[in-house]
């Protein structure tokens, strides 16, 4: 029996609709639509929510008859609802200045963190929720949706909020997996703008007769999903906008060495921890190619190999903001305004290794799990460079690809949902292994 689902999956940068068809043993995913996402700032940085919905029904008229739908997007922002489900104004970029230096008065760090199990991150909903909830706006609205559940809603009608991207707001509790009361009243806000959560693989409801699926609609927990990994010793890096570096574990760890480290305890699909940290990713990168118009990557990446390294600390809060990428990198690194674009790429390619490296092996110090490969899945792993200097810096083999992990994931949890598939993420993860490109760069030194 195969069976169809299209996988909604809403990046930073862009958006695609692909299909996949699936048989117990089989997975084969096509692109159906690809676009643009583009913020635009007014006031403050925006998601262009309305495109983006836009874009998503193009998309599934082009996927045609399926089974299923399931929507993930990148995490922590949100749109409000008012009293009549109206949305109120744009969503909010994660980006945007709104949450500088912004504090939780009246939570202390360790109990915040010994409920949520979240890193300091400002992003975090929980803080552009304490950033926005004086304005008039916040006053009047009704209910909070995390941007797959908005979209969800439009499809369906249906109101909720779907568990692993629930748990990057920073108001989920990380031992029952519900809102936290205690943390959502010392925030002084309304406890019901907060809807029910839905588990992947429930039943969300219907669009034009077609079921929507409830996936691990936070993209990184779908990524997770579509490491085809083997056991459990191996270490993951989501590479995109981001690099999401860190283990799959049983249980969360929530001890001070972990706060201090800042690794994130966020909920993954079938009741797993993923246990990660936030490194800034190829966001820096894609933000110099804007710059520099565009130019080819393969040869930027291939005149950048034959730089000499460079190393700064990529993850240094200054290089969060969009817009003159180039100059910070170059000031970071002490290298002269007008270094050439290859210098300036192999400088973020070397540090991006190194923070790799950092992530992976903290992450193991602090769960007592030892890692013997390490996956790279998402865009970066067709970045040779950056796939061979993170095994380099690692000291361990990587395996690069799928490069649409999180789409895969997406797919095969509404594949299991709809009984075509069967077992648990081991068993998901032997389909991919199976069927998927798998690229092995060995350490080319010993450390
Ligand atoms: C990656 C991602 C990441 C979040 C960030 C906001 O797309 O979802 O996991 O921390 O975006």
């Amino acid at each position: 029996m195969t069976k169809s689902f299209a996988a909604v999956d809403l990046g930073a940068s862009s958006g695609r609709v692909m299909v996949g068809r699936v048989q117990s043993r089989e997975i084969q995913i096509e692109e159906v639509h690809r676009f643009a996402n583009e913020p635009v700032r007014t006031t403050n940085l925006h998601w262009d929510i309305l495109s983006l919905y836009r874009e998503v029904k193009e998309g599934l008229k082009k996927a045609g008859p399926v089974d299923s739908i399931g929507i993930d997007s990148w995490a922590v922002d949100y749109g409000l609802l008012d009293a009549s489900g109206a949305l109120l104004g744009n969503p909010v970029h994660y980006r945007d200045g709104r949450t500088d230096g912004v504090e939780l008065d009246g939570i202390p760090d360790e109990n915040l963190y010994d409920t949520n199990g979240l890193q300091k991150l400002p992003i975090n909903t929980i803080y552009q929720l304490a950033a926005a909830k004086d304005t008039p706006q916040f006053g009047i609205a009704r209910r909070m949706l995390l941007i797959p559940d908005l979209l969800a809603y439009w499809l369906t009608g249906e109101i909720g909020a779907e568990y692993t991207n629930a748990s990057t707001t920073g108001l989920l509790d990380v031992r029952t997996r519900e809102w936290s009361s205690p943390l959502i009243s010392a925030l002084k806000i309304k406890p019901s703008l907060f809807p029910p959560i839905w588990m992947p693989g429930a039943t969300i409801g219907e669009h034009e007769g077609t079921k929507v699926v409830a996936v691990g609609s936070h993209d990184t927990a779908s990524a997770v999903v579509g490491v085809p990994a083997e056991g459990e010793n191996f270490a993951y890096i989501s590479c995109g906008t981001w690099s999401l570096v860190g283990l799959e574990l049983n249980g969360p760890v929530l001890s001070a060495e972990s706060r201090k480290a800042n690794f994130t305890n966020e909920g993954g699909v079938d009741g797993t921890i993923r246990y990660l940290r936030n490194v800034m990713g190829l966001w820096p990168l894609q933000e110099c190619m804007r710059e520099w118009g565009s130019p080819d990557i393969g040869d930027l990446l291939r005149k950048a190999a034959r730089e000499k390294p460079v190393v700064i600390d990529i993850d240094d809060p200054v290089f969060m903001p969009p817009g003159a990428m180039a100059a910070r990198v170059a000031k970071a690194a002490g290298l002269p305004a007008d270094a050439s674009p290859a210098l300036l790429t192999r400088c973020i390619m070397d540090s991006l290794a190194l923070a790799h490296r950092k992530a992976v092996e903290q992450a193991q110090q602090l769960s007592g799990r030892h890692v013997d490969a390490v996956h790279i899945v998402g865009g970066g792993a067709r970045n040779e460079l950056l796939c061979q200097l993170t095994a380099d810096a690692c000291g361990l083999p990587v395996l690069a690809g799928p490069v649409e992990a999180t789409a895969l994931g997406n797919l095969l949890i509404q594949a299991r949902a709809a009984g075509v598939i069967e077992g648990d993420l081991a068993a998901l993860r032997t389909v991919l292994r199976e069927t998927q490109q798998i690229v092995r760069y060995q350490p080319s030194t010993r450390r």
